[in-house]
């Protein structure tokens, strides 16, 4: 089912309902999913791409109803103040976005979405992981992302794309990639939805369609800024960003409403800082934000990246003191991990430093003999590579547990994560 060029807001409703029909009268859908950690970029990737390809068509893929699911229950949105601070930008609410709480429970999702009518979209990761993974991993039809590919999504993937490339944000691919179909709606060769839509003259149409345009286009926008850290990160950025950002430039400029007090750095430094902002957050809170988890040879893989240094996260526990000690951040970190049932549990800090340039640290843990074996190896095998220097370390029967500097900056978890999943592979 195509549907008529629309807002996201009025968009975002039809995706609902189309997700309920499917699951209480057995019709066929499309669902576009960001991976587990649920950050901003899989966020507006997923709601971006559904979008366009919702009321966009090229000749090889018609316009088809596909609804962006967010890879999180719907309680978690409150842990990303970075997506609250954009969502009036786009003109949308906390509510109408589509959670796994849409979904029905575990215990009946096989009978009540059935695999078969299903097709799945990746974006921001290329194999489904977890429960949804063990259900519906081979209903997967296509796939955007900028992550390592590990070959799980067919070659051919049909009407769908099959494009995994690196660059800073994997929405800059989804915009690249959409960009022409958007643009032919814009010249008007199929824009007379807009005008049924709305029952308005034509002339009022094109104020419309471009508010709207310009909302889409600010939800994309963030996240490749905040990727990128507003195209000014030499270690992320790459050309398909920047081309992403000049596009969606114009897009918001060719907005009389918007477009003529639009400016980029001051969009960038608000979404910025809200997402920096994590003093309304609990520990817990904080590694579950941006939490992403990986099965390797029978072992869990547990990882969390945060946005402020582990000093930070020491005075967090510590509350009471404003101690640099480490043994409550072991504790608060083997408590979350035995609760996820964790080999290998790692926080990923990158931040602001004092001086104003950028830092990372990554802090290690393991809690059973496999993982401690797991943390050496990766100990030996990669810590000249990503320039680890030791701070906090504590090795002994129960707990193998390292903060290190991490002098490679150009080392994400997209890279750090591939590094301690091969040392947990056989
Ligand atoms: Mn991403």
């Amino acid at each position: 089912m195509a549907v008529p060029r629309n807002s996201l807001r009025a968009f975002l409703g039809q995706a609902k309902v189309n997700l309920q029909r499917a699951i209480s009268k057995n019709e066929k859908v499309t669902l576009v999913i960001g991976n587990e950690s649920a950050d901003l970029d899989s966020i507006t990737s997923s709601i971006v791409y559904a979008y366009l390809r919702s009321i966009t068509s090229s000749a090889q893929s018609p316009a088809t109803l596909h609804v962006p699911l967010l890879n999180i229950p719907k309680a978690d949105i409150n842990l990303r103040p970075e997506l609250l601070a954009l969502l009036p930008h786009a003109n949308i609410e906390q509510d109408q976005l589509i959670t796994l709480d849409d979904l029905p429970d575990l215990d009946d999702m096989k009978q009540l979405l059935l695999p078969e009518s299903t097709r799945w979209v990746l974006v921001d990761h290329n194999a489904l992981q977890g429960k949804l993974g063990a259900i519906y991993a081979d209903r997967v039809v296509g796939v955007v992302d900028h992550h390592t590919d590990e070959g799980k999504v067919p070659k051919d993937t049909g009407s769908e794309p099959r494009l995994i490339t690196t660059s800073g944000s994997c929405t800059s691919l989804v915009i690249n990639h959409c960009r022409e179909a958007w643009d032919r709606l814009s010249c008007g060769t199929s824009s007379t939805g807009a005008a049924q839509a709305q029952g308005d003259t034509l002339m009022e149409d094109e104020a419309v369609t471009s508010l709207w345009d310009a909302q889409v286009a600010q939800l994309a926008l963030a996240s490749v800024v905040i990727d990128t850290l507003n195209l000014q990160d030499e270690h992320k950025t790459t050309e398909h960003d920047e081309r992403a950002v000049t596009y969606l430039e114009a897009k918001i400029n060719q907005c009389a409403k918007i477009g003529g007090r639009f400016d980029r750095t001051t969009f960038f430094n608000k979404i910025n800082d809200a997402k920096k902002d994590l003093s309304p957050l609990t520990f817990e809170e904080i590694l579950r934000k941006d939490y992403k988890q990986w099965t390797e040879n029978g072992l869990n893989l547990g990882t969390s990246a945060v946005v402020q240094p582990i000093s930070f996260l020491k005075s967090k526990i510590n509350k009471d003191s404003d101690s640099n000690d480490y043994k409550a951040l072991l504790e608060a970190s083997k408590k979350f991990a035995k609760e996820r049932e964790l080999c290998v549990f790692s926080i990923m800090t990158a931040y602001e430093a004092e001086n104003g340039g950028f830092a990372r640290e990554l802090a290690v843990l393991a809690v059973d003999d496999r993982g401690f074996a797991a943390c050496k190896k990766f100990s030996d095998s990669s810590s000249e590579k990503l320039q680890l220097d030791g701070s906090d370390a504590e090795e002994n029967g129960e707990h193998w547990f390292h903060v290190w500097k991490q002098g490679n900056l150009s080392c994400s978890r997209k890279q750090v994560a591939p590094l301690l999943r091969e040392a947990m592979s056989a």
